[in-house]
């Protein structure tokens, strides 16, 4: 029909096999800002993972935490790994940009969080998929949702409503 577009999955390099995975950046310590570019790089600069889409860039008021407020974004990514494989990338990054784990929810340079992989559902001792804590937060849903509006539902985000987050810069942030 004129005017109707047919939706088209996203083209990966790496081949049929590759699965999205949606990943959430968070910091509150330090150059929040370059430590976010700076991971989104190294995950692009991964064998086995491309970067396919960034959120804008966002800032929220800690959840269930203290310290400074937050610079959050999610990342869409196309990957080959397998998903504990790409959770120990995820933490080797965390590791460079000095993440240090010195009591629950504390400040951080850099979290790197698997909110989805595919449509996976995975429940080991050290990863959980997806993320327990994704329905319950605005500063993972908000990102999502702009990326990726039918895997949010609206009631989701409307129970979050309540947590203060602020889009601060467009996809730019990234560049
Ligand atoms: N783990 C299990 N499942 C996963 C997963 N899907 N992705 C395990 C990543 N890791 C997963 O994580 C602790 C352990 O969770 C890991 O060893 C891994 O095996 P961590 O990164 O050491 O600690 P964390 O980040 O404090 O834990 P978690 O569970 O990711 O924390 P939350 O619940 O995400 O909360 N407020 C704002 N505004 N913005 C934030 O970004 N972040 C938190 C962290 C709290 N409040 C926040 C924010
Ligand atoms: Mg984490």
């Amino acid at each position: 029909m004129q005017g109707e577009t047919t939706p088209v999955a996203p083209v990966s390099l790496l081949g049929p096999a590759a699965v999205s995975a949606w990943i959430g950046l968070g910091a509150n310590l330090g150059d929040r800002q370059a430590a976010l570019r700076t991971a989104l790089s190294a995950m692009g600069a991964l064998p086995g993972i491309c970067v396919q889409r960034v959120s804008s860039l966002y800032g929220s008021a800690p959840v269930e935490a203290g310290g400074p407020d937050y610079l959050n974004a999610v990342v869409q990514l196309c990957t080959t790994l397998a998903p504990h494989a790409l959770l120990a990338q995820l933490q080797a990054i965390e590791q460079a940009g000095g993440r240090e784990r010195p009591y629950r929810n504390a400040p951080r340079t850099i979290d790197l969080d698997i909110l989805l992989f595919g449509d996976q559902v995975i429940c080991t001792p050290t990863l959980i998929v997806p993320h327990p804590r994704l329905h319950e937060r605005a500063f993972a849903l908000r990102p999502l949702a702009e990326l990726a509006p039918e895997l949010v539902p609206a009631q989701q985000l409307a129970a979050v409503a309540a947590q203060r987050i602020d889009r601060v810069q467009g996809a730019g942030w990234a560049l």
